[in-house]
């Protein structure tokens, strides 16, 4: 409630350079909505939408099979694993860690399997810049083929919690 009663004609409809640039903004917001069915076909650096239903401890229990079977190493007290070349690889999300480091080998395919244990976590692979969300209940699966050898990071780009920041995790690409 204001102190004074605003005047009766206070209302005044956008003429001149208000009404281009809502224009302006409309025109934008159509393009942008157009745009994000059109970059699920052709962007480069957007899932293909391959997802399905799991549950926390489903997924964790994939990935630990995954992770026994397939260790070559450890870092930092996370283990290392290299899954054979074109098959199904496991990470998984959680408060605040990316678990395990994947090794995976130069021009070879893989489907990496996506899922987080508790909240939303955000993918994001750095220095390429290619981000995913990765939800609580989605085994979110990506076609992956890296193509050129190095160390690449993880780090959560959604915010989710205390220790978010320090969610880093590692990808190793060799020849
Ligand atoms: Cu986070």
């Amino acid at each position: 409630m204001s102190i004074h009663q605003p005047p009766d004609d206070w209302f005044q409809a956008p003429h001149g350079a208000e009404r281009a640039w809502i224009g302006i903004a409309l025109c934008w917001c159509l393009v942008l909505t157009l745009m994000m069915p059109y970059w699920h076909f052709r962007g480069k650096q957007n899932s293909t939408g391959e997802a399905y239903r799991t549950t926390p401890a489903e997924f964790a229990a994939r990935v630990e099979r995954f992770v026994q079977a397939n260790t070559v190493g450890e870092d930092k007290g996370v283990p290392v694993v290299q899954p054979a070349p074109g098959s199904d690889c496991y990470l998984q999300a959680q408060m605040w860690r990316w678990h395990p480091v994947l090794k995976l080998k130069k021009d070879q395919t893989y489907r990496l399997h996506v899922s987080s244990l508790d909240v939303q976590h955000g993918f994001s692979l750095q220095p390429m810049n290619m981000n995913f969300q990765i939800l609580p209940g989605y085994d979110h699966v990506l076609t992956v083929t890296p193509t050129e050898a190095g160390e690449y990071l993880i780090i959560c780009n959604e915010f989710c919690g205390i220790g978010h920041h320090l969610m880093t995790g590692k990808i190793l690409v060799e020849e």
